[in-house]
Order: structure tokens, then C-alpha cells, then sequence
């Protein structure tokens, strides 16, 4: 039988070209987030494809729905494989502008929310001896940038908690985890940064160079999930070309 898939952030951006590709490869992808309509009408595209795939109406931050969405999911097709942890947000901003609602919101759903789904999957994983995460990090999971400390803190803690549980997961319970750490991707990301200025850094660098596409990162999940069991593909770094720091 085919893999079945839970994928959050499947609304818009990577989420959604990921979500895409694993219903072409076959897959039953649970599609979660919070936008209802736009799962829909992913579900139906997925559907009109000869695909399988259920909308989730999913809050990461609210640790009850991503319990009762993965449940829905498993009790539906038996098992959870597959989960791409991508729910995430970056409103960039400097420190000393002190947008205390946005680092929260950043490490709410960020970190806690990846959290709150681990919680919900892991019990399937280790029950099923076998499963692969892929969490979404960020070239911000590796290095610091102005104006991104607090997304970066974030990042980071999902490049460690990835490798972390790949520490403890792989061998003890055949769990693989893929931490993916993307440059800069033409999503719908940078629509919800709030600071002017940055907002206008951000608009100017797509003028300056070709961002990758969200296909580009469901390409390289893809390559990693359809590794060969011996093969634990732990980080994967895509940049774009002309993005050099
Ligand atoms: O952005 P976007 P991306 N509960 O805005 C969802 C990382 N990344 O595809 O709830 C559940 O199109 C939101 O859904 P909705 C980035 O940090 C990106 O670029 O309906 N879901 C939407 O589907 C992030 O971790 C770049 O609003 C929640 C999705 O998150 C991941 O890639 C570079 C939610 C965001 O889609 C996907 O972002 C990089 C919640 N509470 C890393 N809050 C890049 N684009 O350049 C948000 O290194 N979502």
C-alpha cells in the first residue's frame, strides 16, 4: 500500500508543492493548516490527479488539534509514515524594535508547534518501527542574520531537535529524520513581514536574484524519503545559485 503522510503548512508555499508531489508519487497526504479553503481546494486538485488526500483544519500551536488531526489521519488510512513538519512563520524585525508578539508567535509555532507534532506522531512511529520526519530548518538553522535573531533562534532549534532525534530515533526505532535547510524561496513567506523597511529589502532582493521555487525543496524531500533503507539522508542544505552568503 502506498505511504500515508501527514504535511502541516500544506496551504500554501513548500508545504503545498511537497503535499503535491508526495500524492503524485503516491502517497495519502493529510493536508494541515489552518486555512481550510485552500486545503480544499488542494485536496480536490490532488483528488482530480487520481490522488488521495484529506484536508485538516490543524493549529500547530493548539496541541489538542494536532492530536485530534493526526488521529483523524491515522484511524482513516492505519499508519503515518511520512510527516513534514513545515508550519512556520518569519516576520523579520530588529531586536530593538521589541515586536514582542512576533518572536512568541515565531517560537510558538516555529518550535512548540514542530513539538506538538512530534508528540502526536511519535507514539505511531515507534509503535510501527518505521517512519521518516522531515522537518523544515532554514540556511537560519545554520548561520545569523540581522533582523532574523529570533527566527534564527527558532531555526536553530529546529536543525537540533532534528538531529537529536535522529540520535536517538534511527537505530532504536528505525525512524529516519531529514532536517531541510532552504535559502530564500519564492512563497508567500515574506508577505507577513511587518517592518517596512525589511519588507522592502526582501522585495528588492527578488529583483537581484532567482529565488528557488517551492518544487525545488519537494524535489530534494522526495530524493531524501526515497532513499534506500540503509541511507539516512540527516541534512540537506539548498541554496539558491545566486544567493552567496
Ligand atoms: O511560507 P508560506 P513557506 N498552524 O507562508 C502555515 C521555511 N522556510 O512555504 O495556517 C498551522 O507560504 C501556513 O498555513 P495557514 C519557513 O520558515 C522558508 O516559505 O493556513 N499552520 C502556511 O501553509 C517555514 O517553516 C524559506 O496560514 C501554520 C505555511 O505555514 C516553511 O519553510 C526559507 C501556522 C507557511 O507557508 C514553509 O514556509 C527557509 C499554524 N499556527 C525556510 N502558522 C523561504 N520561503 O525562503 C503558519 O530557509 N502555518
Amino acid at each position: 500500500k502506498g505511504k500515508v503522510a501527514l504535511v502541516t503548512g500544506a496551504s500554501s508555499g513548500i508545504g503545498a508543492a511537497t503535499a503535491l508531489k508526495l500524492a503524485a508519487n503516491g502517497a495519502t497526504v493529510g493536508l494541515a493548516a489552518r486555512r481550510i479553503d485552500r486545503l480544499s481546494n488542494l485536496q480536490a486538485k490532488i483528488e482530480a490527479g487520481g490522488g488521495t488526500a484529506i484536508a485538516i483544519e490543524m493549529d500547530v500551536v493548539d496541541a489538542a488539534s494536532v492530536t485530534a488531526g493526526v488521529e483523524k489521519l491515522a484511524s482513516a488510512f492505519g499508519s503515518i509514515d511520512i510527516v513534514f513538519n513545515n508550519a512556520g512563520l518569519m516576520p523579520i524585525s530588529d531586536m530593538e524594535a521589541l515586536k514582542t508578539d512576533e518572536w512568541h508567535r515565531m517560537v510558538d509555532v516555529n518550535v512548540k508547534g514542530l513539538l506538538n507534532t512530534v508528540a502526536a506522531v511519535l507514539p505511531h512511529m515507534v509503535r510501527q518501527k518505521s517512519g521518516h520526519m522531515v522537518n523544515t530548518s532554514s540556511i537560519a538553522g545554520r548561520k545569523v542574520f540581522p533582523g532574523l535573531a529570533v527566527y534564527c533562534a527558532t531555526k536553530h532549534a529546529v536543525t537540533a531537535l532534528s538531529e537529536g532525534m535522529r540520535l536517538e530515533l534511527s537505530k532504536k526505532h528505525n525512524i529516519k529524520i531529514t532536517c531541510v535547510q532552504p535559502g530564500a524561496v519564492e512563497t508567500e513567506l515574506f508577505e507577513h513581514i511587518s517592518d517596512g523597511d525589511y519588507r522592502q529589502q526582501m522585495e528588492a532582493l527578488k529583483d537581484q536574484m532567482e529565488f528557488l521555487k517551492p518544487e525545488d525543496i519537494a524535489d530534494t524531500i522526495l530524493y531524501a524519503l526515497q532513499a534506500p533503507d540503509r541511507v539516512d539522508i540527516a541534512e540537506v542544505f539548498v541554496m539558491p545559485t545566486q544567493q552567496p552568503w
